[in-house]
């Protein structure tokens, strides 16, 4: 390799107090990890010394503790976006410490190339490979990499000894041209592959190779319980209902499906279901539910913008990439999440809500409206746009304290006009209507609650009692328990 080799604390000193960095990866996977630690220990040192040091920093989507956990703690970040997952970022951004700009993951990168966020400084990229020429192999996720490799001053990659060069063959790097000369996406099936395995960039601008050996930081999920398992099945149910009626296309239409417990636990109960045919994804992640469904034969295809998989479901695929190397394909957000294929493929998107409301819109960021979770993510960039438009979520949280149906949103990241069905463990609602979401949504404790509000609603196209309204989140907020509200 042609390209000045340094350590991770090394390469951490070019970035500057000030600087717009850009990284690749989607979820920890594929994020860079050795130098954001090192920014963060050197931040660290910084304030010890007096000196002011924080940075922006733009990502496919959530990163590691290595990453948002250690930046966040040492005060080292002004401005992130547009994704995070982590606690103690949570907490930072929360108190007003970060300014967080949590937008659809699908606009991230052409709004850097738009200019909207100036010019990026440096870009620090997880590789598997680099070439003399300058082309860089990524790892298992990709986000904003090709934007980032193109638009940074200077590049640092960590060469990752953790990925198998046998991953070579995986990625479908393309970048969009700009308004006003962008044509379409030539996607028209989630297997068809229109750009490069690499990205190229000129290799002057390669700074420093920082070589590592460390797994990716995959998050772990709670197993399914009796409650993610019910709205699985109850998933499930809505889809082979809907197959039978015809709505869904016999050949049936590919799926994209969230993160978290709920969407793992409802991939899991859709391979489980022998009435589900084999399906194919279009998605931004995939998760271990869908590797297991690609070995037993149930999930044909997968293409997404990451795996955030376990380590040891990651080197089973690499161990196993003659099986795997036809049925995915890694490519960058702003394709993964593209609006014009997700809606040309017709996917059916299926996503969670912290909350909804009696009319079908959907909060999914921000608890009791204020606090924010982790982000819309791609969540709007599929729900949108495809054929149909899942949520689902517990109808309880907190050990029933909290109903997650409540009479209004407090916060609307997707609205009664994109939301074409909610799902919890109590059933379905297909029409977003009120009655339906009450009969068939809301937890029997919640239930009459429910109805005392509707019958004191002014009548209207959306029936509401605005002074009442958030009397469910008062109760919450006031008495610690949602049951207590009164009308
Ligand atoms: O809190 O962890 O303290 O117990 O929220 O809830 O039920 O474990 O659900 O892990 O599936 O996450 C919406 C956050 C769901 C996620 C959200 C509390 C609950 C628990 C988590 P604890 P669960 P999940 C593709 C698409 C937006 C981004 C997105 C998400 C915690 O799916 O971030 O979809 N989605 N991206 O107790 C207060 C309520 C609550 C509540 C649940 N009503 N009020 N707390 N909780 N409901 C991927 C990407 O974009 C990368």
């Amino acid at each position: 390799m042609a390209f000045k080799k340094m350590t991770a604390a090394e390469a951490a000193r070019f970035v500057k107090n000030g600087d717009n960095v850009g990284l690749s990866g989607f979820t920890p996977a594929g994020t860079p990890k050795a130098v954001t630690h090192e920014i963060g220990l050197m931040a660290h040192e910084l304030h010890e010394q007096g000196q002011e040091f924080q940075i922006s920093l733009f990502t496919g989507a959530s990163t590691g503790d290595s990453c948002d956990g250690i930046l966040a703690r040492e005060h080292a970040l002004k401005y992130r976006a547009p994704y995070t997952t982590n606690k103690d970022f949570r907490t930072a951004v929360n108190n007003g410490e970060i300014a967080y700009n949590d937008i659809n993951l699908s606009q991230m990168a052409q709004e850097m190339r738009y200019g909207f966020y100036g010019k990026l400084n440096i870009g620090i990229m997880e590789a598997f490979d680099v070439s003399d020429d300058g082309k860089i192999w990524v790892t298992a996720g990709v986000g904003i990499a090709p934007t980032v490799a193109r638009l940074a001053e200077k590049l640092i990659i960590e060469v990752n000894a953790a990925h198998a060069r046998c991953a070579k063959g995986l990625h479908d790097i393309y970048e969009p041209a700009d308004p006003p000369y962008r044509r379409e996406i030539p996607v028209y099936q989630p297997s068809d592959h229109i750009g490069k395995d690499y990205i190229q960039v000129d290799p002057a601008k390669i700074i420093g190779i920082v070589e590592v050996n460390i797994p990716d930081e995959a998050r772990g999920f709670t197993a399914p319980d009796e409650t993610t398992l019910q709205i699985g099945h109850n998933v499930a149910q809505f889809l082979i209902s809907d197959l039978k009626r015809g709505i869904i296309p016999s050949t049936f239409l590919p799926l994209q499906s969230g993160v978290g417990n709920v969407a793992n636990a409802v991939l899991g109960a859709l391979g489980e279901d022998p009435s589900v045919p084999a399906f194919q994804m279009y998605t931004e992640v995939i998760q271990d539910s869908v590797i297991d469904l690609m070995r037993e034969g149930h999930c044909k295809f997968g293409s997404s913008s990451s795996l955030s998989v376990s380590n040891e479901t990651l080197q089973s695929v690499y161990d196993d990439m003659n099986f795997f190397k036809d049925k995915l394909v890694l490519r960058p957000t702003e394709i993964s999440n593209s609006p014009e294929v997700a809606r040309r493929l017709g996917l059916i998107a299926m996503n969670t809500a912290l909350e909804a409301d009696i009319y079908g819109n959907v909060n999914s960021t921000h608890v009791s409206g204020v606090k924010m979770m982790n982000g819309v993510g791609g969540s709007a960039d599929f729900t949108r746009n495809a054929f149909i438009s899942i949520f689902s979520c517990p109808s309880t949280a907190k050990g029933g304290k909290i109903s997650a149906i409540v009479p209004m949103c407090t916060h609307v990241d997707h609205n009664e006009h994109s939301v074409k069905v909610l799902i919890t463990e109590q059933g379905i609602a297909d029409l977003q209507r009120a009655k339906c979401i009450i009969e068939n949504c809301v937890h029997p404790d919640y239930k009459q609650l429910m109805w005392d509000y509707l019958k004191i609603a002014e009548k209207g196209q959306t029936s509401h009692a605005l002074e009442k309204a958030f009397a469910l989140h008062k109760a919450l907020a006031e008495k610690g328990d949602m049951h207590l509200a009164e009308f």
